[in-house]
């Protein structure tokens, strides 16, 4: 396959993408630096002892690692000077960044978590950033305000991910297809390996995190059961595959097909994973490839944000599979069992 960039591939695409502006592939320039930055810091993490949390907590009261302090600092510095933002929310930040005027400004907005699945790398298990770009709302000017960007998932004008594993991905949409890279390290760029990539209409694996069993709704054990019973297309049964990094759990979904489930629970009725900056930008690159992503009830592109780190339940995969679990919700919404929270059964 030719060696392809992921400029030379926006490029190749720019009478289909409307995005591929001078400002639009300046952002990705710098959000490709950026990750390659973080994935050098990420490989060399274990020698120069940035293992470990600093003992700070975060505006989501999760223990931030020092490469979560790290990957936000490269991101947040390179992004604010690329000439193509009008604001910024970090997973890691409560509060909107807006670009100072000193530096120049643009019509994007950028969404993104500097490290997701952190607390893998004392363990050397995949990391990701995520990221979503929306446009400011046509003519608005002066300070950007927070309504602004609330927008809801259908609106993204782009989104994606970096995968730091075994090896390094930029994975990504404009709206024309999902599309992968990898990081050839000698050369230093990131060159096309995955183009034009689809999930399975079905799969055979499904992904959810059954310790927390005992807190689900009778609605949810009975989602999760229907993997435990049903069958792949060639008579087998599922497997079940859990990285505790959604970007990880999610490239494997993109790729194999089958499900990964985050569902709600007792303790967090809204579920743990942001809509912003996680379900926003994954489930725009599961429809892209022909899968689905649902909060159990609907489409999670149409949920509009109450704010920057508002949560979301997430089922996210194989049109089939995830249409499979919103039928079990409907059920019960139907009976008027969905709320019901069980036992271990
Ligand atoms: P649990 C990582 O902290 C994360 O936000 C996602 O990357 C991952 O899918 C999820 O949380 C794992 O959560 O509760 O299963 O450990």
């Amino acid at each position: 396959m030719a060696e392809i960039t992921v400029t030379e591939h926006l490029l190749l695409h720019q009478k289909q993408s409307p995005h591929a502006t001078e400002q639009f592939t300046g952002l990705l320039y710098d959000l490709i630096l950026s990750g390659k930055t973080i994935a050098r810091r990420i490989n060399k993490a274990g020698l120069l002892d940035l293992l470990g949390g600093t003992g700070e907590i975060n505006v989501q009261g999760e223990n931030v690692q020092k490469m979560d302090e790290i990957a936000n600092r490269i991101l947040t510095y390179r992004m604010e000077r690329c000439g193509a933002l009008c604001a910024m929310s970090s997973e890691e930040n409560a509060e909107l960044v807006r670009i100072k005027p000193e530096f120049p400004r643009g019509d994007y907005i950028l969404i993104f978590d500097p490290l997701d699945g952190s607390s893998n790398i004392d363990v050397n298990i995949n990391v990701g950033t995520l990221f979503s770009i929306l446009h400011r709302p046509e003519g608005k000017r002066g300070e950007v305000s927070l309504e602004e960007v609330l927008q809801p998932g259908h609106n993204q004008a782009a989104a994606g991910y970096i995968l730091y594993g075994p090896s390094t991905m930029f994975v990504f949409s404009t709206g024309q297809g999902v599309h992968g890279f990898t990081l050839d390290p000698g050369v230093g760029e990131f060159l096309l390996s995955h183009p034009n990539m689809r999930i399975p209409e079905q799969g055979k694996i499904y992904s959810v995190n059954e310790g927390y069993r005992k807190n689900w709704s009778a609605a949810t054990c009975e989602a999760v059961d229907w993997f435990h019973n049903c069958e792949t297309q060639d008579g087998t049964p599922y497997s079940s595959r859990y990285v505790g990094a959604l970007v990880a759990d999610f490239h494997r979904t993109l790729i194999y097909g089958g499900i990964f489930m985050y569902p709600a629970d007792i303790k967090r009725p809204e579920g743990k994973l942001r809509l912003m900056c996680e379900a926003a930008p994954l489930a725009f690159l599961a429809e892209q490839a022909g899968g689905r992503a649902s909060d159990g009830r609907g489409r999670i592109m149409e949920r509009k944000p109450e704010c920057l780190h508002s949560r979301t339940p997430l089922f996210i995969g194989s049109s089939n599979d995830v249409a499979a679990v919103e039928k079990i919700y409907a059920q019960h919404r139907h009976a008027q069992t969905d709320l019901i929270f069980t036992g271990a059964l």
